[in-house]
């Protein structure tokens, strides 16, 4: 009698345990049966590494991020940042990421390519024409849909942030047309689309980390690099390089991430809160970054020999990469190029 009370007492509870899992689709609705004060009380430390250092727009955008998630998180969350590569390179930071022993980091697209293929996409050379499409695309279903394909390699994409257009600088001569290019040592990311487009102009590209660019062509094992003109000041690189010229030849977008294994610990308001934040960061971050690139523009005049190249003028860099769109559509996927370029003509056609 006493067993058989028993074990229609434990069912009940097994079952209720299963609908409320299978209902709330929730590892933590568990809660239900007491452990929810526990959680509360926990707190969190997130560690967020970038390569760039704290002049940039990405970092202050980073600790304007900070102050929200403390503040909203009622100080369960405590946000440490680390920059100029103090925790590794893009790429170690998100492998760091996946192990679990990182939580956020803020990467270009460029080395996300090497986890997610589909990210290369955004690394076509001359994609887009502006700013402005650039947050159409990305904000878009397809930069969304691209963000959740992180999740399979144990990162969780929170929004897209920005780096911007990059802008090839050496310590040689005045680059005005492809033929300039020629030979000149340039560092790129470490993607192959990057060193690919750089070969078609005819340079010897290289891939290294952020971090090491400094020194390597202070001691001119690179002859050059591209970057956008607010990492080119606020990075000193002046003091190691003479020309710089507005190629613009690549929009580069950041993705702020942070690690799945630590998220999927998280309470599921915190978790909200985190996403939230993020995206209401995300027009502080595009904004700023836009002020300096375009103060930083004008400052760089004092500093470097500066060669502004018209619409027109850029055309024959254009033409000369046009070779990377075929080489690589079917690693990145055929559909996915296709209707990346119909959502910029979208734009244009506004
Ligand atoms: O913080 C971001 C940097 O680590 C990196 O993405 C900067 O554009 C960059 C580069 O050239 O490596």
């Amino acid at each position: 009698m006493f067993n058989k009370k028993l074990v229609s007492v434990v069912l009940v509870l097994v079952l209720l345990g299963g609908s409320l899992l299978y209902l709330t689709g929730d590892a933590n609705a568990w809660w239900i049966f007491g452990d929810d004060k526990e959680e509360e009380n926990k707190t969190y430390t997130i560690r967020a590494g970038i390569g760039l250092n704290d002049k940039s727009a990405q970092y202050k955008a980073l600790e304007k991020w900070k102050q929200m998630v403390e503040k909203r998180s009622d100080g369960r969350i405590k946000m440490e940042l680390y920059h100029s590569s103090q925790l590794g390179d893009d790429r170690e930071m998100m492998e760091a990421l996946q192990l679990g022993t990182q939580e956020v980091t803020c990467p270009s697209t460029a080395p996300i390519g090497e986890f997610v293929s589909e990210f290369k996409v955004f690394d076509l050379p001359f994609l887009f024409p502006n700013n402005e499409t650039a947050d159409y695309v990305l904000d878009s279903k397809i930069g969304q849909n691209l963000l959740k394909k992180l999740e399979d390699k144990g990162m969780i994409g929170l929004a897209y942030w920005e780096n911007g257009f990059r802008h090839l600088t050496n310590s040689k001569r005045a680059v005005k047309t492809p033929a300039d290019v020629k030979g000149l040592k340039a560092r790129t990311m470490e993607n192959p689309m990057h060193l690919a487009a750089w070969r078609e102009m005819g340079a010897n590209p290289t891939p290294m980390a952020f971090g090491e660019l400094f020194s390597a062509m202070q001691q001119g094992v690179v002859d050059g690099q591209e970057n956008p003109w607010g990492t080119i000041y606020l990075q000193n690189f002046y003091e190691v390089q003479d020309y710089v010229t507005n190629t613009g030849h690549v929009y580069s977008p950041f993705v702020l991430m942070i690690s799945k294994k630590f998220y999927d610990k998280l309470p599921k308001d915190l978790q909200k809160m985190l996403k939230e934040t993020a995206k209401e960061v995300k027009d502080y971050q595009r904004r700023i970054n836009r002020e300096m690139n375009a103060e930083y523009r004008e400052k760089l005049k004092d500093k470097m020999n500066v060669t502004i190249l018209s619409a027109e003028e850029k055309q024959p860099f254009k033409e000369a990469v046009q070779p990377v769109y075929d080489k690589y559509k079917d690693e990145i996927g055929a559909d996915l190029v296709e209707s990346v370029l119909q959502k910029v003509k979208e734009y244009q056609q506004k």
